[in-house]
Parts: structure tokens; sequence; C-alpha cells
């Protein structure tokens, strides 16, 4: 990986991700372990902010509070996880991908809780998306050691440059057996981020370990996008602007 920031933001756009390691130490990854659960706890009366949260299907009697499988809107809920949007360890590098100005598309936790967690098929996020080009960025921070085991993510490599054709209800894609080959796990240690552009394909597996696999994920994107979707453009939501780009370069 190389080491200056042009160097790192020129890897992303060649390979579509690049992780960054140690994003978080240990004191911050026990607030937001503390949030999760606060939120956990009062599922009854938690508001639906942005895209909501959502229940796993299945559910773990074990477990004795409700497994989610995502918390939307978690930086409104949240005031940890509010500062993680704007982590100084972060910043740097999504100016230099983004832009001089970047804002907040959707902001939620996932969380493939142990035993239950379900798979996410093969899918570009941007296919789902209301926002033209498909141009994001999104940040998957693991909250938990992440591998193949408890359904960590999986990627392949460079190819985020061309969208790909969906099908069905929840939108996948079928590899043919040239990706399949190409097809790589991203082991994450808790605090470490992945950053994944929004059309790079990526896919996980079901959590069938004793091990939680929860990340939260910010997808960021720069303000010149076009708004594709129905309804109203979403309220702009500033995650942080630069006037001079030397700033970016610390
Ligand atoms: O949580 C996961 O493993 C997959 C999440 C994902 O693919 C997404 O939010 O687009």
């Amino acid at each position: 990986m190389p080491d200056t920031l042009a160097g790192r933001a020129d890897f992303f756009r060649r390979e579509g991700f690049m992780v960054v390691r140690g994003v978080l130490d240990r004191e911050e990854l026990a607030a937001l372990d503390a949030e999760l659960d606060r939120l956990a706890r009062s599922v009854d009366a938690l508001p639906t902010i942005r895209e909501g949260f959502q229940l796993e299907q299945r559910q773990d009697a074990g477990r004795g509070r409700p497994a989610f499988r995502k918390i939307g809107g978690i930086t409104d809920l949240s005031e940890p996880f509010a500062r993680l949007l704007r982590h100084p360890r972060l910043l740097p590098l999504l100016h230099a991908i983004v832009g001089p100005r970047v804002q907040l598309y959707r902001d939620v936790c996932m969380m493939k809780p142990a035993r239950v967690g379900r798979e996410k098929p093969w899918h570009q996020d941007s296919v789902y998306w209301p926002w033209a080009p498909m141009e994001l960025v999104s940040a998957m921070t693991a909250l938990d050691d992440a591998g193949p085991e408890n359904g960590c993510l999986q990627v392949i490599p460079r190819t985020h440059l061309v969208q790909r054709q969906h099908y069905g209800e929840e939108l996948q894609l079928d590899l043919d057996d040239v990706e399949q080959a190409r097809t790589r796990y991203v082991p994450l240690a808790a605090g470490d981020t992945l950053l994944f552009h929004s059309l790079l394909l990526h896919a996980s597996e079901p959590n069938h370990s004793e091990r939680d696999r929860r990340v939260c994920i910010f997808s960021y994107k720069p303000p010149e996008l076009e708004f594709i979707g129905r309804g109203n453009r979403p309220e702009p939501i500033l995650v942080s602007e630069i006037t001079d780009p030397r700033v970016a370069d610390f």
C-alpha cells in the first residue's frame, strides 16, 4: 500500500477498495459497543431515520434481546457514531478521493449476528442508489473482528468501472467462473475500515459462527451528483469541507 495520501487515493481509484488499519482504538470501540447495546434495549422506541432499522428474519432465543439486521440513521441516533463519521484518520483520505466537499448519503450498522446473520448476495450498491454518476465511497468500519467464518465482506477488485445488470427483488447478480476465481475475502480486525467504491462487486456469507460480525457503513458523496430517484432530493448532510486542498495533505 503506498504511503502518501495521493498514492493511496490512486490505489483506491484503480482497485475500487482499500483497507485502513486501526482507525478506532479500544476506547472508541467500547463506546460504540455500549451505544449498540443501548439501542438494542430501546428497540420499541427507536425512531425510523433515513432507511430505518430491520430485525433479523430469524431471531435467536439465546440472545435475550432483539437481533438487528440493520440500524439506519445511526449518526442521528448516537453521538459516538456521529464522531466516527468525521474521524480524523478517515477525513484526509475521503477528501483525497471524494473532493473538497464531502456529504453523507447513508449511515447504517449492519449487524450480521452470530448464528442467525443472513448472507448478502453479490451486488453493486449504486444500482440501488439514486445518484448519478455512480461515484460514491463507502467506509465500512468493523466493530468486531470479521473473517470468513463470521461473514466478512468479499469483493472482486477492479469491478467498479462497469455497471452490471442485476435481477430479483433484492437486486443481485450471479458470478461467472472467471469472476468467482477473482473473489477475495477482506478480513478486518475490530477498528479497521474498508473503503470501497459504490460500483465494486461485493457480498457476504451467512454468519453460522458464535461471534457477531457488526460493522458500521457510511456512504459519502460529492455534492455535484445528480439526484435521479423518485420524490424529493434528500436534504444534503455536510460531513466536511476544505477550502484549501493542501489542508487535506496532513
Ligand atoms: O453487511 C454486509 O455484509 C453487506 C452489506 C452490504 O453489502 C451493503 O450494505 O451494501
